[in-house]
């Protein structure tokens, strides 16, 4: 018997309620309203133990890239586990799968990024990254460079690192003290500042925030700049495209670290292998987890780029870091396969010139909608933004009463989104096909019809 027809929804809700705290939830809220049990999954589809099925126009948590029901990865574990479950890479010892891994992710990445360091997760990256930036600083012996600037309302991660280095306040204003040495400058959030400029000239200006903070906090006591190509838990903000050329600049002006937060960006989401590129930015580290694996397995890990990596190597010694699950063989299996799939079936390609050109005509005619004030979207990732006002691109005062209507009436008619305040967002599997698409733009409409009629009502 499987473990699902063990027992009842009911039963399920009420374990789940009453030993079961789950990740940014309210416990009394859910208590209330009980969690929606999902069961199986296949293709762009999530069912729940009522066999609902659902469109999961989010991949998960933005890291399905290759689609749920893929038996190759789950294969690659299940030879893997059998073969060899665990062992770690500590004490001068190292696996097959995980330096056949690391060789594909040097062939996948800029010429620059040979290196990599295993982690569990994005958070266990974001972490890694900040202990090898601070420590390149000490090796070059410049360890006054501790500060590391990074943007408001990014996401990195939810340990203490992670919290500190996200610019989220509702994060920050929970268990801290948070970590110090870490700045923030806005974000490159067109549709939110006043719009008084053209997004080209706003991105520079944008930009500039962060030479104004290197030159306040004074460049020797600065070690890093790191930030999402496009920033997704936050909204799915793109930068105006003269954004990212002028950050990496200012960083090679004053001999900062650039670090690109790829965990969401990663692995195909924007039409290339990694945001850098698309954004044509050459990070000297980049984080990255989720899409490494589709998300059937844990894993993260930083590509360290030569600049970082020679001189830890050279003049290092031991670096005091790692994990128990830093390489962990049935994961680098199944990202071995995963990176396979993304080869053989052209997945990337297919995100730039084929599906990613046809959500992104689809997804913009939801800018004709009377509630939407704007829509964008690079490869498979975008967003439209619900406003009270159409002509003026005014939001509602009540900020995130549509978005929770839309999401809430999404997810009960057969579709996953996610709302940030009143931005709705999507991620979907790159498999998705262009008949799943337009199922997604008409569920999509629909939910918009419905939170315009509910918030005019
Ligand atoms: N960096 C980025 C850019 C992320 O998006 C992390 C780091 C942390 O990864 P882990 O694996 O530690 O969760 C993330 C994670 C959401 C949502 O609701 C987004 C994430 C995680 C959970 C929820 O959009 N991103």
């Amino acid at each position: 018997m499987s473990l699902l027809e063990r027992r009842t929804k009911a039963d399920w809700q009420e374990l789940d309620n009453d030993h079961y705290m789950h990740p940014f939830t309210d416990h009394k809220d859910l208590g209330e309203k009980k969690s929606r049990i999902i069961a199986k999954a296949n293709g762009v589809y999530i069912y729940d133990v009522d066999d609902n099925e659902i469109l999961d126009a989010m991949s998960g948590l933005w890291c399905v890239n290759a689609g749920y029901g893929r038996s190759e990865l789950a294969d690659a574990a299940a030879e893997q586990l059998r073969e060899l479950p665990y062992y770690n890479s500590f004490f001068q010892c190292a696996n097959p799968p995980s330096i056949e891994l690391a060789q594909m992710l040097k062939e996948v990445t800029q010429p620059h990024l040979n290196r990599v360091f295993y982690t569990g997760s994005g958070s266990e990256s974001i972490d890694t990254m900040i202990r090898i930036v601070r420590r390149y600083w000490e090796v070059m012996g410049e360890p006054e460079r501790k500060t590391i600037i990074a943007r408001k309302n990014a996401y990195h991660g939810s340990t203490i690192a992670g919290v500190s280095l996200g610019g989220m306040n509702p994060m920050h204003s929970q268990g801290g003290p948070l970590l110090p040495g870490i700045e923030h400058i806005d974000q490159p959030y067109w549709f939110d500042s006043d719009r008084s400029l053209p997004p080209a000239e706003f991105g520079i200006k944008m930009a500039g925030q962060l030479e104004e903070k290197i030159l306040q906090l004074g460049a020797e006591n600065v070690a890093a700049f790191v930030g999402e190509p496009i920033q997704g838990a936050g909204g799915v903000i793109i930068p105006p495209d003269t954004y990212w050329p002028e950050i990496e600049r200012i960083c090679k002006h004053y001999g900062i670290l650039l670090v690109n937060d790829e965990v969401i960006c990663g692995f195909g989401r924007l039409g290339e292998w990694f945001g850098a590129d698309h954004f044509q930015i050459k990070p000297d580290l980049i984080t990255f987890a989720k899409g490494v694996t589709s998300g059937y397995l844990p894993l993260g890990g930083v590509m360290v780029g030569d600049r970082v990596a020679d001189t830890l190597i050279e003049k290092g010694g031991e670096f005091n870091h790692g994990f128990t699950y830093s390489g962990h063989p049935a994961s680098c299996a199944v990202a071995i396969k995963n990176i396979q799939i993304l080869k053989d079936e052209n997945l990337i390609e297919r995100v730039k010139n084929e599906i990613g050109p046809y959500m992104q005509e689809k997804w913009h005619s939801l800018a004709e909608h009377p509630i939407v004030g704007e829509t964008r979207m690079v490869g498979l990732m975008g967003a439209m933004e619900l406003v009270a006002n159409k002509s003026s691109s005014v939001r509602y005062d009540n900020k995130s009463t549509a978005g929770t209507v839309y999401r809430d009436f999404a997810v009960n008619n057969g579709l996953v989104m996610r709302a940030v305040g009143d931005t709705i967002v999507t991620s979907p599997p790159l498999i998705i096909s262009n008949s799943e698409v337009d199922e997604l733009i008409d569920k999509a409409w629909k939910c918009l019809d419905h939170t315009y009629k509910t918030m005019t009502s």
